[in-house]
């Protein structure tokens, strides 16, 4: 049993990196002797309310250690992991990711990781859990498969929904991810084929008639690229680009072999208790009936966040009024245990995101996935709007063979190298 065995944690070190907005963010590295395991955190632009708190350096006339650029820096960030974290962890056993966490969670002693920020400490929780695997001489998808939860369960009781994930790869770009004036966040393809290195080239041959077909209907400033990497053509139509992926589809002759997804993320147009979309103002009954119409006119798979993150209401009723439709939480559910006990009260949802930044801990994101899993509800590993070269994600994805992975658009490197991941592991 990896945990009867002790290596100790000599060194942590975080630094300032780049992530792929160009906005700062922290790469934590932990050392055991010479050995090192290392994790570069995201950082999400459409993020819940609800999500641990991201500790961003203040603006530059309130800095306190030297801080940092329009209140995007992270030197704050840096400082705590380099002296407070490392102080309470430097002699604890790497494998005992459950103390790690708890340690952490102890010291920030807030409900939301306000005083060490979820970043820092996601930073060292799954850094940790990379070294483990490392001093273990396994990969980190079965190092994630021996943890325990805090019931003592084991991880690999979660109840595997596929062998392979659903790669969900997001081709148009609206909302906050883009400059256009798109209400609805991503529009996904999620291909049904056999293996990995299929579902990509799905991806990439319909991006490249994408690019064709969106020259040629509104030009080439269309063409420019979204955050994730799909396009983000100057459309307001939210119609538009299901229309233009289906030509795509076609185009490929993959009729049948690709369902259309959407992460509307409503809560970035929801607006005094109104959804603004294309420059009107609607009602949240309005918006169901755009679902219920699109859901039927496009055969879509699933919505992520089809409505404002406390409006666990209307979340249920679209599965209502949809069978066998799949209605994904991200805002709503924000990887946290007490919000999905909500969502499950009130059968809100029947999947949901996984983003470890969301909740701060390895630990806590793992009791979140058991809880959604003995419920059914479906998870959908996810990365976040801000990336790093990092590929932990498609570990996770495949370790408790969850239903989806989400990475964006395979043309930027970011996102490519947690598929390139989850083609590896699969190998
Ligand atoms: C989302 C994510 C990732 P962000 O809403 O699901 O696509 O976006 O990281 O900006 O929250
Ligand atoms: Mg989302």
């Amino acid at each position: 049993m990896a945990e009867e065995k002790i290596f100790k944690i000599t060194k942590i070190i975080a630094e300032e990196i780049e992530d792929s907005r160009g906005n700062p963010t922290l790469k934590v590295s932990v050392y055991s002797g010479d050995l090192s395991g290392s994790f570069s955190v995201p950082s999400g632009a459409s993020t819940g309310v609800h999500e641990a708190h991201e500790l961003r350096d203040p603006e530059p006339e309130r800095a306190l250690n030297g801080a940092s650029e329009n209140g995007k820096g992270v030197k704050d960030a840096v400082f705590k992991v380099n002296n407070l974290i490392a102080g309470a962890l430097v002699g604890k056993n790497v494998l005992n990711q459950k103390e790690i966490d708890r340690i952490m969670i102890e010291l920030d002693g807030t409900q939301n990781k306000d005083n060490l920020g979820g970043n820092s400490m996601i930073g060292v929780s799954i850094a940790c859990a990379k070294l483990a695997a490392k001093v273990s001489g396994i990969e980190v998808f079965e190092y994630l498969r021996t943890l325990r939860l805090n019931s003592g369960q084991a991880l690999n009781e979660i109840k595997p929904s596929r062998k392979i994930p659903f790669l969900f790869i997001n081709l148009i770009n609206g909302g906050k991810h883009a400059r256009n004036n798109l209400a609805f966040q991503e529009y996904h393809i999620v291909p049904d084929v056999e293996n990995i290195p299929e579902a990509i080239s799905v991806g990439i041959n319909i991006q490249n008639s994408l690019r064709n077909i969106i020259k040629r209907d509104f030009g080439e400033d269309s063409i420019i690229l979204g955050d994730e990497g799909g396009f983000a053509p100057q459309i307001n139509d939210i119609k538009k680009p299901l229309q233009l992926l289906n030509e795509a589809i076609k185009e490929n002759k993959l009729e049948g072999k690709v369902r259309l997804a959407l992460d509307v993320a409503a809560s970035s147009f929801f607006e005094n208790g109104k959804y603004k979309i294309a420059d009107k103002e609607i009602s949240k009954e309005n918006l169901m009936d755009i679902y219920n119409h699109l859901i039927k006119e496009f055969d879509l798979i699933s919505i992520e966040d089809p409505f404002n993150e406390e409006d666990f209401e209307s979340f249920r009723k679209l599965i209502e009024n949809n069978e066998n439709f799949i209605v994904v939480g991200d805002d709503l559910t924000v990887t946290n245990k007490m919000r999905l006990k909500e969502a499950l009260e009130k059968k809100s949802v029947n999947a949901m995101i996984i983003k470890p930044n969301q909740i701060g801990t390895l630990s806590e994101t793992l009791e979140t996935m058991k809880l959604a899993r003995d419920n059914d509800v479906d998870l959908i590993i996810s990365h976040r709007s801000g990336e790093t070269d990092d590929n932990f994600i498609a570990d996770l994805a495949y370790a408790f063979g969850c239903f989806g992975l989400k990475s964006g658009s395979p043309i930027k490197p970011e996102r490519m190298v947690k598929y390139q991941r989850l083609i590896e592991i699969a190998k």
